[in-house]
Formats: C-alpha cells, sequence, structure tokens
C-alpha cells in the first residue's frame, strides 16, 4: 500500500505539532506505524492522503454512528452555514437541540451545552462540588472523562495506551481529591463511599466502559452505585459521551434502567462537530451561571452549526427501528469475529455492547483495567497493521472501542471478516 504522502506529511507535523497530532492517541504510538493523513470520509469510508480506501471502524472515536457526510447531516451545516458560523448570542437551534436531548433522557430537565467532553466533565464535576460544597470525585480505573485535571487519576484511552502514569502538571492538591476504584468492584465501591473520612461530592463513571476497550457493567453494578449514590447523597454523573444516543436513543441510562444526576454528553450530538453538554436535574442544574454561582461560559458553546449538525444526527437516530437493526448488524458481525479469534487465536475475547466493541488479545474474560492490561499490546499491534493495510481502518491502540455504523453495509463487515481471518492466521505462526 502506497503511504508516501501520509509519510511526508507526518514529518512536516511533527515539526509543527507536538506528536504530530492533535489528539495523541492518533499518532499511532502504540500499534507501531505512523499515521495515514485522512483527506475524505464518505459513509463507510475514510481515504488517504496516497488514495487509499479503508472500511472506517474508528467513526471519529463515536460521533459518526450514521456514517460519514450523512446527507441529512451535511444539508443542515449546509443551511445554517448560510446564515453564518458563530454569533456569540444564543440562537433558536440551541433551543432545538436542548429539546431534543432533554426529550431523549427524562433524567435531564435541563442541558449545558459546551464544545468538548472535556468541557462537560469538566464542568459537571465543579457542578456537583458546588452543588454539594464538597470536594472529592470517585472515578474508576481504566475509565476516561477528557484530560480536565482531576480525571488524569489511572484515566483510560490515551492515557493507558500511552503508558502514562498520571500527568506531570497535575498538581497533587488536586490529585488528592480524586479517588479511582476498579471498575466492576462492588465491595471496594461500597468501603470507599462509606468512607466517613473522605468527602465525596460526586462519583462518576462510564456506564458501559469504553476507554480501557468496551467492559460492559457486570449484573446489578450500576444499580449499586445508584443505590449507594443515593443513599449518601453523593451526585451521580454519567459519562454518557461515548454511550449517549450510541446504545440507545436514551443511552446508556435507558438501557439499564438507571437515572443519574448529572449526564455528560459529546461525539454523537455535535454529529461531528464540535460538541459536548452536561445536564441533569434542574435543583442541580439552576445551580450554573447566570443563574446560580457555579461558573462555565464559552465562547463557542452552543454553536449554530454544531447544534445544526447535532439536531440532524438525532432527528435521524430517533426513527423507529434505528437501533434495533444497527445492534443486528454488530451483533451478526461480532459473532463472526469471535468465531476467528477463537478459530485462530489462543488468547482473545470479544467484548460488546451495542454497536461498539473490542476484540481484546487476551485470554478474559475482561471486566476491569486489571484484567485489560493483561491484553498482548504487541500482538494487537501486528493485527491493527495488517488490517490497515488491507483496507480496514480500526483504532489505533487495543483500549478504545470498534465503531458499527449504519453506513456499514453487509458487504463491507464481510469483506473485514475476510480480511480478519487471513490476518488471524498469519498472526498465529
Ligand atoms: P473529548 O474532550 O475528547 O471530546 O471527550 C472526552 C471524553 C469524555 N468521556 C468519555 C467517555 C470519552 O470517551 C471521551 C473521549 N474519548 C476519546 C476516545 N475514547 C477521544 C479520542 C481522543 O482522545 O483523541
Amino acid at each position: 500500500m502506497k503511504t508516501d504522502i501520509s509519510r511526508k506529511l507526518f514529518a512536516q507535523a511533527r515539526k509543527l505539532i507536538p506528536g504530530g497530532v492533535n489528539s495523541p492517541v492518533r499518532a499511532c504510538k502504540s500499534v507501531g506505524c505512523d499515521p495515514r493523513f485522512i483527506t475524505k470520509a464518505a459513509g463507510s469510508k475514510v481515504y488517504d492522503a496516497d488514495g487509499n480506501e479503508y472500511i472506517d471502524f474508528v467513526c471519529s472515536w463515536g460521533p459518526m454512528i450514521l456514517g460519514h457526510n450523512h446527507p441529512a447531516v451535511v444539508t443542515a451545516i449546509k443551511e445554517a452555514l448560510e446564515n453564518g458560523t458563530s454569533f456569540g448570542a444564543p440562537a433558536p437551534v440551541e433551543v432545538e437541540l436542548a429539546e431534543l436531548v432533554t426529550k431523549a433522557l427524562p433524567s435531564v430537565d435541563k442541558v449545558r451545552f459546551v464544545s468538548s467532553g472535556t468541557e462537560a466533565t469538566m464542568s459537571a464535576l465543579r457542578l456537583a462540588r458546588g452543588y454539594t460544597g464538597k470536594k472529592v470525585v470517585v472515578k474508576f480505573d481504566g475509565c476516561y472523562h477528557g484530560h480536565a485535571d482531576s480525571f488524569l487519576v489511572k484515566a483510560g484511552s490515551g492515557v493507558i495506551t500511552l503508558g502514562i502514569p498520571g500527568s506531570p502538571g497535575v498538581p497533587d492538591d488536586i490529585v488528592k481529591n480524586t479517588v479511582s476504584i476498579p471498575y466492576n468492584n462492588e465491595e471496594i465501591l461500597e468501603k470507599t463511599l462509606r468512607d466517613e473520612s473522605l468527602d465525596i461530592a460526586c462519583v462518576i463513571m462510564e456506564p458501559v466502559a469504553g476507554n480501557m476497550g468496551v467492559v460492559p457493567p457486570e449484573p446489578g453494578f450500576l444499580q449499586k452505585v445508584r443505590a449507594l449514590t443515593e443513599e449518601l447523597g453523593i451526585v451521580l454523573i454519567f459519562d454518557e459521551v461515548i454511550t449517549g444516543f450510541r446504545l440507545s436513543y436514551g443511552g446508556a441510562q435507558a438501557k439499564f434502567g438507571i437515572t443519574p444526576d448529572l449526564t455528560c454528553l459529546g461525539k454523537i450530538i455535535g454529529g461531528g462537530l464540535p460538541v459536548g453538554a452536561y445536564g441533569g436535574k434542574a435543583e442541580i442544574m439552576d445551580q450554573i451561571a447566570p443563574d446560580g454561582p457555579v461558573y462555565q461560559a464559552g465562547t463557542l458553546s452552543g454553536n449554530p452549526l454544531a447544534m445544526a449538525a447535532g439536531a440532524a444526527t438525532l432527528k435521524e437516530l430517533g426513527k423507529p427501528g434505528f437501533y434495533e437493526a444497527l445492534d443486528a448488524k454488530a451483533e451478526k458481525f461480532a459473532n463472526g469475529l469471535s468465531t476467528l479469534c477463537q478459530k485462530y487465536l489462543e488468547h482473545a475475547t470479544l467484548n460488546r455492547q451495542g454497536s461498539v466493541m473490542t476484540a481484546f488479545f487476551a485470554a478474559g474474560p475482561v471486566f476491569d483495567f486489571d484484567s485489560a492490561m493483561t491484553a498482548d499490546t504487541d500482538m494487537y499491534g501486528r493485527y491493527y497493521r495488517a488490517m490497515l493495510d488491507q483496507g480496514v481502518y480500526l483504532a489505533p491502540s487495543q483500549f478504545e472501542g470498534a465503531f458499527i455504523s449504519a453506513a456499514h453495509s453487509e458487504a463491507d463487515l464481510a469483506k473485514t471478516l475476510e480480511v480478519a481471518e487471513s490476518v488471524f492466521s498469519s498472526l498465529k505462526k
């Protein structure tokens, strides 16, 4: 596969941008190759600067659930563009997206739009601390909530992918108010939340972890978190930046029947443009400026193009049968991949939740950070490079998910399984 132009671009980018990328995991460091520079995307495909075509399972890390450049989204952005790109003032389309989000998520009385998932979780944490007057945030090992200081403790995604122990630049004064405990461990959860020496403001969690690879909650785990936080007056924040409008139109909270106090969103609700959001009970949300004293702001918050792209996306997702069809397609593909893993690989286990999944090169089961870390990342790197060179574009990290979109055709998925079979059989040797 010719990659000269990507290689040249990467060399130039590295002179100007740290690591040559604007987000670390894209540098492909953990999978032992240089990144392909993508110039175009349409439907289930992405195309690189050398003209190579790939079936895309990164889907921009989740947002492209409809596939790239869905006509309804493109039209909405074009129409919004005719009227300007940013007003710095409230606009009708912000109300439209707020109505769609609050109707989809009964736990969200009010929502504030921001420009990234990081901003959403950072703001939700400040709000929980302001509302409770307490300091400590409890998170789970391997979960990733963006790069705000308080969350860079045993975080997932690029942090574990690059083996960064935490992050220099985060003062101990901040870190001491973050407690990270194992996911899916009810005993440690209860012991921690009942520890009266901890001044706990909130628990933040990915209801289905996606940043140590996909790790679903064990049966009863989410219910246990909700019951304890309810009993102890601790704010429960569901970070649904990945799962929101991915697992169902009502997100993970609808899927698992849990009502969090606050919800963070991102990715899909922006339809590919920069958006994040946090929302929840009016009693809590009314603490946010200008109605309340907890401050949060943003120049491009509620950007009209991004709102229009998000609203168009959610309208497509709200059509009858969308998730049933997507999940059925994902299940069929996952079963095929799992069968190949069993046939060719000594240690492999596939975790899936709806249309997002991870094939771990580990004996399994993978149910938390420690078990995820048993994965053979070198083997994943070999798998990644071989799949890439045969036109399949996976996440450049063992600790991320592969996303199926409405645009992935049966032919795309069948071809991917064919390529995977040839790759697995070569990995076996
Ligand atoms: P952003 O600031 O990247 O928009 O969102 C942060 C975030 C918050 N919460 C969850 C559950 C997330 O997964 C993320 C970001 N996800 C990663 C990949 N899993 C983004 C990819 C990247 O960092 O380049």
